[in-house]
């Protein structure tokens, strides 16, 4: 364990990802926690056909030729946390009070091990106890069957549940009676969802493995692979050796965009880094609505100016609608205002529009975060989906819209039904299956959950994996909201600060991880999960469980649901949990393309779900591709003298789960509290360097406060600032969402700063 109080240290931020660097902190991480022989074992069953589906990103396996080594830096990490042969057990609990764990840091919960038995805070009590798993359900049976109206209960989720636990839980839910399935989705890639619908008819992206490799340009906007896809690296080395172009649009100039070097080639062991982005344009903060409007006038202008079209009159006329509207849009905005909300010049954006209209026009767009975390962020991802539209760069080789999915089964969980707002269809399937009436309502999302505990009117938390209180704005406010619950229930793997915020009882219902062998009644079972480009595929655990106490997630759904729906004409829940092929075929009695489930997914790499925007099939409501139409927007700050904060991920952490203190591609060591500065920001403020500063958010409802973060200096546009997440979560308003998709705006809080 890295200690906490060694001093900040500062590097130049590095210009290449991965190489040997990378692999020696692979090694480092497992065979520390994990040991040699638990170790060598996960790292070798990782990402292989008959092996466990990496439980870190939902980035893709190749679907040909797996390296035995397919697994990044920070997979590695992710399986050294869940592998790690520390536990935490009665008398961990019965030593450390819950004021004493709560003064501890996120990296310390996370350092003292699995949690291996179930255990219970009691209405008053200051340690957690232990409690047999009989108990704990017929304490939630008995809460759930108290409560007034099903609506009064959340079920959230988070995105490494596998399908099968997916499944059961919204059956269960809705079975219950409410739409109260608000998941980690809210708050990520919600906005991509809430763009790609209306616009495409489905809210995934459009993409293969060979369409990157295939490219003439992938853009990479508001994502940082380099930390949070590795693999994809490979992807984009692919594409520019076989003639592509990458292009990166971000605020920060990201190690992982700028060159890699492959642990898997010798020259990568050598530290020989190829160059990647071939443009880089840093973008003001939010100012990428702009950039794609400018790159859709230049086309607009070239096809003018050009003998051939440019546009794609054949594709526009057959399969979109909409397009005289953007057209006029396009007209609309000019280039004074898209050159100053992007500080980007005319001239780049012109030569990044050139680079997608010289050849085939087969263009990628990537983003992830840094797109859909802002208040415009819907337009933002239409805007993108515009610019696919106008040359046709959809629906066919090496072109297509990707946005990539974070948690590495959260796509999957929303096949799965785990959604406030499932549409009729899923209903009606659900109801065909299973002859129930599932409720119509809508239920909450992640922001609506939290008003709704906070106002009393929900009183019990379900939560299937994650940290809700950590990924959640406006910490305080929410941490209020979970306390006025009465009860608070946790399926976890890990101790986390959730588990120590809770209502007037409080459950911790520890779970096997996806590393580790999972025995049931019909033997050893494997679960699935749905990747980012839509590959269903199967996951085997094959580590000894850390403890004999721990149940699956399905096998905890199932026994939940049997006390407190029992068996109906058509569902047993207790024979789900003894065989999980029973799961599967429920799936495929209910959900669309589904079908021959259990042959399709024991085949190795898995199978395609259909997706028909890849065949230029359209499902929206006028069965055409939707041009948007939205004028140009950006954040706007009430006080020019603020600054915009950004809160993002550090190299040593997976969302709220710190592996470690360093973030060593932007060079810094020992230290999460800090904030990154333009220079000139800074000199204005006269802040100087690894200065203690008091951050203060400014919202409609009032101000919020952060203190003890260190300035660094960093190259960013003026006015941009950078924390990390989830240290800077207090100072994002509860109220603070994206327009439509209601996601929390967490790369866009107005701030002021003051030195302490
Ligand atoms: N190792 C590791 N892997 C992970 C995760 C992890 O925590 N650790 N998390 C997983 C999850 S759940 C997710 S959703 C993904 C997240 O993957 P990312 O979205 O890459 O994660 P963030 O760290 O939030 O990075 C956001 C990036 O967007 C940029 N950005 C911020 N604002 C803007 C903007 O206005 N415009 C542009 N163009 N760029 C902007 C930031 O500078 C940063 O590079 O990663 C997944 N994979
Ligand atoms: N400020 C700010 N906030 C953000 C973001 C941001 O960029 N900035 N990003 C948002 C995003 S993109 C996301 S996805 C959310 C993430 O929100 P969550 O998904 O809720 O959070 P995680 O940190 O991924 O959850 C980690 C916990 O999951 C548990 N866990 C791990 N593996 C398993 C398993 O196999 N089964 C079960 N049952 N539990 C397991 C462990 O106990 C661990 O402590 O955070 C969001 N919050
Ligand atoms: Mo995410």
């Amino acid at each position: 364990m890295q200690s906490e109080d060694a001093p900040l240290k500062i590097k130049d931020p590095k210009t290449w990802a991965a190489g040997t660097p990378a692999v020696i902190s692979s090694l480092k991480q497992v065979m520390s926690t994990a040991g040699p022989i638990r170790g060598t074992k996960a790292l070798l069953e990782l990402n292989q056909t008959d092996g466990f589906d990496c439980p870190s990103c939902a980035w893709p396996d190749p679907d040909d030729h797996r390296a035995m080594t397919e697994f990044c830096e920070n997979g590695a990490k992710a399986i050294a946390s869940e592998a790690t042969t520390k536990v935490i057990d009665e008398h961990f609990f019965a030593n450390h009070s819950i004021e004493e764990m709560s003064e501890q840091s996120d990296y310390w919960h996370d350092q003292q091990g699995r949690l291996t038995s179930p255990m219970v805070l009691r209405e008053g009590a200051t340690h957690y106890e232990p409690i047999t798993w009989e108990a704990a359900f017929d304490l939630m049976a008995d809460e759930l069957k108290g409560l007034d109206h099903p609506d009064e209960a959340i079920f959230y989720t988070s995105g490494r549940t596998s399908n099968e636990a997916a499944f059961l839980y919204q059956l269960f839910t809705r079975h219950y009676g409410t739409n109260n399935l608000p998941d980690c989705s809210n708050m990520c890639h919600e906005s991509s969802g809430s763009a790609l619908g209306p616009a495409i008819g489905i809210g995934k992206g459009t993409v293969t493995l060979d369409d990157l490799h295939t490219a003439d340009v992938i853009i990479c906007v508001g994502q940082n692979p380099g930390t949070n896809h590795p693999r994809m690296l490979a992807s984009l080395e692919k594409c520019i050796s076989n003639g592509g172009e990458v292009v990166a649009i971000n605020p920060l100039r990201e190690a992982g965009l700028l060159g890699f070097a492959h642990p898997q080639k010798i020259s990568g062991m050598l530290n020989q880094a190829s160059p990647l982005a071939d443009l880089y344009l840093q973008v003001k903060m939010n100012g990428d609505m702009a950039i794609f409007r400018g790159v859709a006038k230049t086309i607009f202008a070239r096809d003018e100016a050009a003998p051939v079209s440019v546009i794609d009159r054949d594709f526009i006329d057959e399969h979109t609608a909409g397009f005289d509207a953007y057209a006029e849009a396009c007209t609309a905005s000019s280039w004074d205002q898209i050159t100053q909300d992007s500080g980007i010049t005319r001239e780049e954006i012109e030569l990044l529009a050139d680079k997608i209209i010289a050849k085939d026009k087969k263009l990628i767009t990537c983003w992830a975060m840094g797109l859909t975390q802002h208040k415009n962020s819907v337009d933002t991802i239409r805007e993108v989906t515009n610019v696919h539209l106008l040359i046709g760069a959809i629906g066919r080789s090496g072109a297509g819209v990707c946005p990539v999915r974070g948690h590495s089964n959260v796509q999957g969980d929303r096949t799965m039904g785990i959604y406030e707002k499932s549409p009729e269809s899923f209903h009606l399937g659900l109801e065909r299956a299973f002859q129930f009436k599932s409720p119509r309502k809508h239920g909450y999302d992640v922001v609506e959950a939290i008003h709704a505990m906070h106002k009393g009117d929900a009183k019990f938390f379900l939560a299937m994996g994650g940290n809700f209180l950590q990924a959640a704005p406006d910490t305080k406010f929410t941490a209020a909201a979970l306390r006025k619950c009465n009860l608070t229930a946790h399926v976890v793997t890990k101790l986390n600060r959730s588990q120590l915020v809770t209502g007037k009882i409080g459950l911790i219902l520890p779970c096997l991880g996806r590393t580790e062998t999972d025995m049931q009644k019909a033997g050893r079972q494997f679960i699935t999960c749905e990747n980012s480009m839509g590959i269903v595929h199967m996951s085997t655990g094959r580590l000894k469980p850390i403890s004999t106490h721990l149940m699956s997630e399905p096998a905890i759904v199932a026994h939940l649901a049997n006390k407190v729906i029992g068996n109906t004409k058509v569902i047993d829940w207790l024979a789900f949990a003894d065989d999980y092929d029973l799961i599967r075929d429920a799936i495929e009695s209910a959900i669309s393309g589904f079908e021959n489930f259990n042959i399709r997914v024991r085949k190795s790499g898995g199978f395609y779900l259909q997706n028909n925007a890849k065949d230029r099939i359209w499902d929206t409501p006028n069965n055409k591709a939707n041009f948007g139409n939205a004028a140009l927007s950006i954040f706007k700050k009430k006080d020019n003298k603020h600054l915009i904060l950004q809160t993002l991920r550090s190299h040593d952490q997976y969302n709220t789960t710190i592996y470690g203190l360093d973030d060593r591609y932007r060079g810094i060591g020992n230290q999460r509290k800090i904030i990154f500065l333009n220079p000139e920001d800074m000199k204005e403020r006269r802040i100087k360097p690894v200065q203690k500063l008091r951050i203060t958010s400014h919202w409609d409802d009032g101000q919020r406060h952060a203190e003890g973060f260190l300035a660094i200096p960093y190259e960013m546009p003026r006015g941009a600032a950078a924390a990390y997440f989830p240290e800077a979560n207090v100072l994002i308003p509860i109220d603070s969402t994206a327009d439509t998709s209601n996601t929390p705006t967490s790369k866009a809080v107005e701030i002021s700063l003051e030195v302490m």
